[in-house]
């Protein structure tokens, strides 16, 4: 009993500390519908959804999705009952530019924005507005998409908008969301939009366009706008925690390191890292392979030295997705336990342990200790970086108000933020929950709902409701602490 009570003790000990921030995460084409209205060009999930239903589990599109676009004050309520320091949305580029190039612009789409930050700014909401959240205009896609080095330029251009627009009251700016997913899924394992299959080739070519973009796009911001708008400009990686399946073996260790690698490093270490360049695992693997496999250079591109120079340090803040955890070894599965692997350049196989708890999505297990420990790695690996939780949370396919498994969710995960915090000195400033409500969920539609607010989508109006876990993340936002 002494020791049970101790470790309760130290569980409850810890508080976030004064300056930390709150907030709530959503994305423009899961939520804000109005998809042919107010001016808006068509994007690449516009076009997958209406021309390929059977790739979305429930046939849906985000054509209304929560029909934000004409709820800007009622959003605002929410966050403001929430009590968030801030709020992070994403614009959709062609809301702003229909065509995707920076000679047409859409007043409707950025009279639309501003009325969404001031409203924001006027409740003392701080927004944080995420530039490239999935939806590529669509004519963007039919010159090639991210593998067209020239999309980067095109890219710097309409973050040039953004900043020019918005810059005066928008000081917090994340790049893009999630390029591993937009690369690797988007094109080469057809999971996201344009849903393209070029495996091993696709992916790695949009990462490099992308990153580029991302580089100079703050370079940009340095140049030109730093000095009157005092921002900062950050991108947001997504991550998994990989640990070695026996913890003993090299073997093992070395296949959760190149998961790692493959996955995170990819984009972590050319903008983190002292060397700015892709890790060394994945240039030497892929140039082994391609070399093999009958290419005369590496199917992994490089970067000149000019490219490392923009894009290394390119980063005021390392935004980290985070939802569950892998164990990885080098041995294939069985049929009662799969391991599939993330791509055949890494030769690791990873997987999720049973024991977790399941949630509303197949890839989404529960595993809080897996936050901490990534949060630990990136410390260790990076050049010390101020780390933002730019997203993390938990589906079901229930809908339930009363979302008890939500609320475990977030405590438990928000725990080892805490622990992270103060016993290994990790430099977390930001956690924002996803979702402020559920929405459309790229491939599962409407089917699986990640929201602390529940939407009635078969009503037109769609309403919004608070579920318990909004009232929890309340109680957390107002106490600084976790009350289990
Ligand atoms: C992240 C995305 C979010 C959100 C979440 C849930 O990867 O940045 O936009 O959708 O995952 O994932 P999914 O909708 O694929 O289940």
């Amino acid at each position: 009993i002494v020791v049970l009570t101790l470790l309760f003790c130290v569980k409850a000990q810890y508080e976030f500390p004064t300056g930390f921030e709150f907030g709530v995460a959503t994305a423009s084409y899961q939520i804000e519908g109005a998809w042919n209205d107010g001016g808006k060009g068509e994007n690449i999930w516009d076009r997958m959804t209406h021309e390929r239903p059977d790739l979305i589990e429930d046939g849906s599109t985000g054509d209304d999705a929560c029909r934000s676009y004409y709820k800007t004050e009622e959003d605002v309520r929410l966050l403001t009952d929430l009590g968030v320091d801030f709020y992070r949305f994403s614009i959709s580029w062609s809301r702003i530019l229909p065509n995707g190039h920076a000679n047409q612009i859409n007043q409707e789409g950025i009279d639309y924005y501003n009325e969404l930050i001031n409203r924001l700014i006027a409740a003392e909401i701080t927004p944080f507005v995420t530039m490239f959240h999935w939806d590529l205009p669509q004519p963007l896609q039919e010159i090639g998409g991210w593998p067209n080095p020239f999309v980067a330029d095109i890219f710097v251009d309409y973050a040039n908008i953004l900043y020019k627009e918005f810059g005066d009251r928008v000081t917090n700016w994340i790049t893009f969301n999630e390029p591993a997913v937009v690369c690797e899924q988007g094109y080469s394992t057809a999971g996201k939009a344009p849903a393209y299959t070029q495996e091993g080739i696709g992916g790695y070519l949009c990462a490099h366009t992308l990153l580029i973009a991302h580089g100079k796009a703050y370079r940009l911001y340095y140049r030109d706008y730093f000095e009157e708008q005092r921002g900062r400009v950050g991108i947001t990686l997504d991550s998994w925690m990989y640990m070695p399946e026996d913890e003993e073996s090299q073997e093992d260790q070395d296949a959760a390191e190149r998961a790692f690698q493959f996955f995170l490093g990819w984009y972590a270490n050319p903008i983190f890292s002292e060397e700015g360049d892709y890790p060394e695992v994945m240039k030497s693997r892929i140039e082994a392979q391609s070399q093999e496999e009958g290419f005369r250079s590496s199917r992994l591109p490089s970067f000149t030295d000019e490219e490392i120079e923009i894009i290394k340090g390119s980063a005021d803040f390392f935004g980290l997705n985070h939802y569950t955890s892998e164990y990885c070894t080098t041995v294939t599965g069985t049929e009662d336990l799969p391991r599939p692997s993330h791509s055949a350049d890494i030769d690791a196989f990873c997987y999720q342990s049973p024991d977790w708890e399941s949630s509303g999505s197949s890839w989404l297990k529960v595993y809080p200790e897996g936050l901490r420990k990534l949060l630990v790695w990136i410390k260790q690996r990076y050049i010390n970086p101020e780390i933002m939780i730019t997203e993390n949370g938990f589906s079901d396919r229930t809908g339930t108000l009363a979302d008890c498994r939500r609320v475990n969710y977030f405590n438990s995960y928000l725990e080892q933020v805490l622990l992270a915090i103060h016993e290994d000195e990790v430099n977390v400033t930001r956690y924002a929950a996803w979702s402020l409500m559920d929405n459309f969920e790229w491939r599962q539609g409407y089917t699986e709902r990640f929201g602390i607010h529940y939407v009635d989508f078969d009503d037109d109006d769609k309403p919004r409701t608070p579920k318990m876990s909004a009232f929890v993340f309340k109680n957390i936002i107002q106490t600084g602490g976790i009350d289990w």
